[in-house]
């Protein structure tokens, strides 16, 4: 909304009220136009709000070793989670995932489990992020009793030649809980169609034969840009 002086604007509103009805005053004032009088200007619009761009709640997980999962939602298209590396390690579906950092009405139901020995390999998502800024990477996680005590969060502007660490050393407990990591300070990953995360299982267990870590409703908001 343009601004408007207190003048211009108390001019508008005599004409309005002079020739329209009580409804479509009340209309007007329901859009907030009746606050403003105290106002020499408007208020500047609000910034659009942030909306979810990729979305994993892997709840359609089929079983069996998983080689690449996708979105369940995506704004975008070609975001996908793998788990290359070398060793043993593999991913499959988790009972039960769990509904933290859920979206509204989406049930707990499967999580992904990426199985030890897990310092030979990378959780790779890849997020293009076309069009969006301000974004932030949140997930729910635990791991089990033997799964790496840590988990360490990088991103690529150059699809993976090159990773910057963000967020720190996340320790990661048996108690699921969510990892929120705010991107809106790191203007590098704005409006990238090659964005992609890395995570990395370190720490005590990541070289473990059994354990694991357990992950659920990863997800990527980000702001349209206009
Ligand atoms: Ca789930």
């Amino acid at each position: 909304m343009p601004a408007l002086t207190q003048h211009n604007h108390e001019a508008r509103m005599t004409r309005i009220w002079s020739r329209t009805s009580r409804a479509v005053a009340m209309t007007l004032a329901g859009l907030g136009l009746a606050a403003c009088v105290e106002d020499a200007v408007l208020a500047p619009p609000p910034p659009n709000p942030a909306e979810v761009v990729h979305y994993w709640h892997f709840n359609a997980l089929p079983a069996g070793t998983l080689t690449a999962v996708a979105a369940d939602v995506s704004t975008l298209g070609g975001a996908e989670i793998t788990y290359p590396g070398t060793g043993a390690g593999y991913m499959d579906q988790v009972s039960p995932g769990s509904d933290l950092n859920a979206e509204v009405g989406t049930v707990a139901g499967l999580g992904l489990r990426p199985r030890n020995p897990a310092n030979t390999r990378e959780l790779i998502i890849v997020a293009p992020s076309t069009g969006y800024e301000d974004l932030e990477l949140s997930w729910a996680v635990q791991r089990s009793s033997a799964g790496a005590a840590q988990e360490e969060v990088f991103y690529s502007v150059n699809g993976g030649t090159t990773w910057v660490a963000v967020g720190g050393v996340f320790a990661v407990s048996e108690t699921w809980e969510v990892m929120t990591i705010d991107l809106a300070p790191i203007a590098a990953v704005d409006n990238l169609a090659g964005l992609r995360f890395r995570i990395l299982f370190t720490g005590a267990g990541a070289d473990g034969a059994s354990g694991n870590h357990r992950i659920d409703n990863l997800k990527i908001t980000g702001v349209p840009i206009s």
